[in-house]
């Protein structure tokens, strides 16, 4: 099996693939996927252009910006071949309290359709800001993850936010909690976009997951 290594892989071979809104407009692929989930605002896009190191995803300070599902094609470590790589999926931040019922409603039922149908995706990424801590819209996302069996890893967002004893204390709280959830990766990935914090290993996570495939 070959080796894959981080440092080619994240390297700004990433573009934007397209856009959907309704999952019928998601075409059928064989290629591994990861996606990025959490509330509004909570910092997905920001990650993903961390990991990348390029602006690929877009970033606002008004919540709620990204309104459809997003994805975005990393080249492989080796040839540079899109058709060799991954798909990296930005997902519209859920618990926005200024989205109409409607757009809520429509974006639930896109978002699970999503992640129950689609058996390339390999790893969902589940974002939670340690200040907020746990809203009541990421328990009933996580929730419903736990029911359906879809297979999730927490990643703790804005941590330079926090001073380490804060931080500490935040992700115990949240680690204590994720043992009782059947469908959470045990580790929790603290990171930083701003910083840089922590990036590496949401790199190294992902790698760890495609070399297993
Ligand atoms: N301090 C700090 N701010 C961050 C960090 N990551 C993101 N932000 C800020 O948080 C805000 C939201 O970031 P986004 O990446 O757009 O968040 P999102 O989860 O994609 O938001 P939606 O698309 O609305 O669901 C922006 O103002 C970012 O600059 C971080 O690591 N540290
Ligand atoms: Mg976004």
């Amino acid at each position: 099996m070959k080796k894959l290594d981080p440092k080619k892989i994240f390297n700004g071979q990433c573009e934007f693939l397209f856009g959907a809104h309704t999952y019928s407009q998601v075409a059928p692929s064989s290629q591994p996927e990861i996606a990025f989930i959490g509330a509004s605002n909570v910092g997905k896009s920001s990650l993903i252009n961390a990991l990348m190191g390029k602006k690929v995803a877009i970033v606002s300070t008004t919540p709620g910006r990204t309104r459809q599902l997003n994805f975005f094609k990393v080249a492989d470590g080796f040839t540079q071949s899109f058709s060799e790589g991954f798909v990296l999926v930005d997902m519209p931040g859920y618990g926005f309290a200024k989205a109409s019922a409607k757009h809520s409603e429509h974006w639930q039922k896109t978002a699970l359709e999503y992640l129950m149908k689609r058996p390339n995706l390999k790893r969902l990424y589940l974002l939670i800001d340690p200040i907020k801590g746990l809203k009541e819209a990421d328990r009933d996302m996580i929730n419903m993850l736990n029911a359906v069996a879809v297979s999730f890893q927490i990643i703790l967002t804005k941590t330079d936010k926090l001073n380490r004893e804060e931080l500490a204390k935040a992700e115990a709280k949240i680690a204590k909690e994720v043992l009782t959830w059947p469908a959470a990766h045990p580790k929790i990935i603290a990171t930083s976009s701003s910083k840089g914090y922590g990036v590496n290993d949401v790199q190294d996570s992902i790698v760890e997951v495609l070399q297993h495939l």
